[in-house]
């Protein structure tokens, strides 16, 4: 388990540095996180986007000169060369810049040129929550818009896997729903249901999985005792999986907004890791996904 970002970033530091091809790179945050991510040893970056306006950015903020700048001032084009770069192996981690998230994804999903290799891609976000001990993750608010029981599988195998390889072993699973009681009224039971019918006969990857529950039962014990759950994982969930991207993305921007929560973000699935910051980030926040982006693709290779 992880703290706090800064104890990713650690971790991040200890393994071998990375390139991260930046799609529409012209954002002062954005490079900024570059900057920080270099001077921390996690990364280096290939810079594709408009060069007349990365350029200046790049010497006021002192980053290498050995930066790479790729000139491509139409923004579709310069998502589909930034992936481009990590299809051929130029660089191991892909980012979004000031590309709309449509557009970006359009590009890795591209069947010929994307980063697809047969697998569902998911949003992965990891929060740091003031007064918690641990960072949470929920999958997925920004991608899949309502996944069928199905691609929840796939959602919760690529999570599991991700965060199996982030160093958290048998991260403790709750499928979040309005309540407890599966009923067809609330279709988001029965799936969660079956994915514990799933994970019994061993069709995931090494995790505990509970559900359906709701997101009191899944925080607090105390909840769980009230409502008569026979929980083993409540009060202890690493990772939460949504029913569908406006669960996940409201609730993730509640965290942010109300309880001042710091949040990552990445696209996982595909075939490198793809880091996909809310663009109301700070270069410190984008800096956290970068560091989270890291430590999912050195296990992977
Ligand atoms: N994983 C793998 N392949 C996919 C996925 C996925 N998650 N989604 C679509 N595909 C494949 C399809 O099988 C098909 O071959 C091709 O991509 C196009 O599929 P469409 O027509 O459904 O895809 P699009 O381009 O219309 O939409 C894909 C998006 C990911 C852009 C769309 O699902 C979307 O807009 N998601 C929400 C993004 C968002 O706004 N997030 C919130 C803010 S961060």
């Amino acid at each position: 388990m992880f703290r706090n970002f800064e104890e990713v970033i650690e971790k991040a530091k200890g393994r071998k540095r990375l390139i991260i091809s930046v799609a529409v790179a012209q954002d002062w945050d954005i490079l900024e996180s570059v900057k920080l991510a270099e001077d921390k040893g996690l990364a280096k970056a290939i810079l594709v986007g408009n060069r007349l306006e990365i350029l200046p950015m790049v010497e006021e903020l002192g980053l290498s000169r050995d930066s790479v700048i790729v000139d491509e001032p139409d923004m579709y084009s310069a998502a589909l060369r930034a992936v481009a770069m990590v299809r051929n192996g130029e660089a191991q981690i892909l980012m979004k810049g000031m590309v709309n998230s449509s557009d970006f994804l359009k590009a890795v999903l591209d069947e010929e040129a994307g980063l697809r290799r047969g697998r569902l891609l998911s949003h992965l976000a990891a929060f740091e929550i003031p007064g918690q001990e641990k960072i949470i993750f929920h999958t997925d608010g920004g991608m899949n818009i309502a996944p069928d029981l199905e691609q929840k599988k796939e959602i919760l195998v690529n999570a599991v896997l991700t965060l199996n390889k982030m160093g958290i072993e048998k991260p403790k699973v709750a499928l979040l729903t309005a309540n407890e009681k599966v009923t067809s009224k609330m279709p988001a039971t029965v799936d969660a249901q079956s994915l514990v019918q799933m994970w019994e006969k061993g069709l995931f990857p090494p995790c505990v999985v509970e559900g359906p529950m709701a997101l009191d039962v899944a925080v607090s014990p105390e909840a769980a005792h009230h409502k008569g759950i026979n929980s083993k994982i409540s009060g202890q969930v690493d990772l939460f999986l949504l029913p569908n991207i406006e669960a996940g993305n409201i609730c993730g921007k509640t965290l942010v907004y109300y309880a001042r929560a710091k949040m990552a973000g990445l696209i996982i699935g595909a075939a490198n890791p793809i880091i996909m910051a809310s663009r109301a980030d700070s270069a410190h926040g984008k800096l956290n996904s970068i560091a989270l982006a890291c430590l999912a693709y050195n296990r992977e290779k």
